[in-house]
C-alpha cells in the first residue's frame, strides 16, 4: 500500500536520501525543511519520476510554525503513515567546559525539542487510526559519549530514550517506533558542525569509506516495510572500518 511519509530536514544528507528511497518505494512524500527553493527543486526532481510530493517550509524549533504547517495539510495528505524525525545537527567539538551556550541551545532545541514537537503533532493521529510508524534518526553518539561530543551525544541519547519511551506508550496500538543510529555518514553534517570550515569537515571522512545518506535511507525503507507484526526497534549502522563512536580505523 502507498504510504504517506513525512520527512523533516529533507533538503540534505540522510533526509534527502530518505526522500529519494521512499519515492522509489512508491510512497507519497511530505518533505519539510527550512529552504523553500531547495525543497521545490527536490519536489520537481521527484514528481518528474512520478512521485506525489507536497512540501512544507518551517523550522522544527518553531512550534507555532510547525503546528500551522501540519494543520494546513489538505485532507488527502493528513493521514501520515510514517514520520521520519531526521532534522538535526551537531555544532562544535570542544570540551564540555568550553562549549558555546548558543550551540548547545540550538542542538537541544532542534534535536530534542524539534523532534518532540513533530512527535506531539503527528503521533495522536497515528494512535487514533491504530496505524503508523515513527523513525527517529538517533546516532551511535547516543550510545556512548566520545571526546568533545558532550552535548551532541546527550541530544542523541535523548533521542534513544524518547524513542524507547514512545515505543512503550504506543505498545497497545499497531504504531511502531524505530531508532536508527548511524555512525559516520558523509553529508553536510561536519560542515555544519565546524561552522563552514570545509577543510576540517573533509578530514572527518579521510582514510575511511563513510556511509552515505542512501545507506541509512535503505534501512529506514526496510523498517517501514517490515511485516506489520515486526517492529525494528533500533538499528546501529556503522561504516565497516568504524568500531564504535570513537574507534575509526583510517587507512
Ligand atoms: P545534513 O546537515 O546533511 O542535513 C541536516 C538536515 O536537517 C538539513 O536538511 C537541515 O536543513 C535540517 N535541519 C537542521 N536544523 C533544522 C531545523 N531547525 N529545522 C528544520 N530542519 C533543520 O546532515 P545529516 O543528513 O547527516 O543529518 C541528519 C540527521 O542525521 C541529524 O539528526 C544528525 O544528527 C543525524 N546523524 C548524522 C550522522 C552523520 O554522520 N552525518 C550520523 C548519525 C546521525 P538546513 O539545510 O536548513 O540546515
Ligand atoms: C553523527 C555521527 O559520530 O559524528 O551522529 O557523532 S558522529
Amino acid at each position: 500500500m502507498n504510504k504517506i511519509v513525512l520527512i523533516t530536514g529533507a533538503t540534505s544528507g540522510i533526509g534527502l536520501g530518505c526522500a529519494r528511497k521512499f519515492a522509489e518505494n512508491g510512497d507519497k512524500l511530505i518533505l519539510t525543511g527550512r529552504k523553500e527553493q531547495l525543497l521545490e527543486e527536490i519536489r520537481q526532481e521527484l514528481i518528474a519520476k512520478g512521485t506525489q510530493v507536497l512540501t512544507l517550509t518551517f523550522d522544527v524549533r518553531d512550534r507555532e510554525a510547525a503546528t500551522r504547517a501540519i494543520d494546513s495539510l489538505p485532507e488527502e495528505w493528513s493521514e501520515i503513515d510514517v514520520l521520519v524525525n531526521n532534522a538535526g545537527l551537531a555544532l562544535g567539538l570542544e570540551p564540555e567546559y568550553e562549549g558555546s551556550f548558543d550551540d548547545w541551545e540550538t542542538m537541544i532545541d532542534t534535536n530534542i525539542k524539534g523532534l518532540l514537537t513533530m512527535t506531539r503533532l503527528i503521533v495522536p493521529g497515528m494512535v487514533a487510526r491504530d496505524r503508523g510508524h515513527i523513525i527517529n534518526i538517533g546516532s551511535v553518539a547516543g550510545d556512548a559519549a566520545y571526546a568533545n561530543g558532550n552535548v551532541y551525544c546527550a541530544t542523541k541519547s535523548a533521542v534513544k530514550t524518547l524513542s524507547d519511551g514512545l515505543r512503550i506508550d504506543v505498545a497497545n496500538t499497531a504504531v511502531r517506533v524505530t531508532n536508527l543510529k548511524p555512525g559516520l555518514v558523509e553529508t553536510n553534517f561536519s560542515n555544519t558542525r565546524f561552522h563552514g570550515d570545509t577543510e576540517r569537515a573533509a578530514n572527518v571522512y579521510k582514510g575511511i569509506k563513510p556511509l552515505t545518506g542512501d545507506d541509512i535511507a535503505d534501512v529506514a525503507v526496510y523498517a517501514a516495510n517490515a511485516p506489520a507484526h515486526v517492529q525494528i526497534a533500533e538499528v546501529l549502522i556503522l561504516a565497516t572500518h568504524q568500531g564504535s563512536g570513537s574507534v575509526i580505523v583510517r587507512k
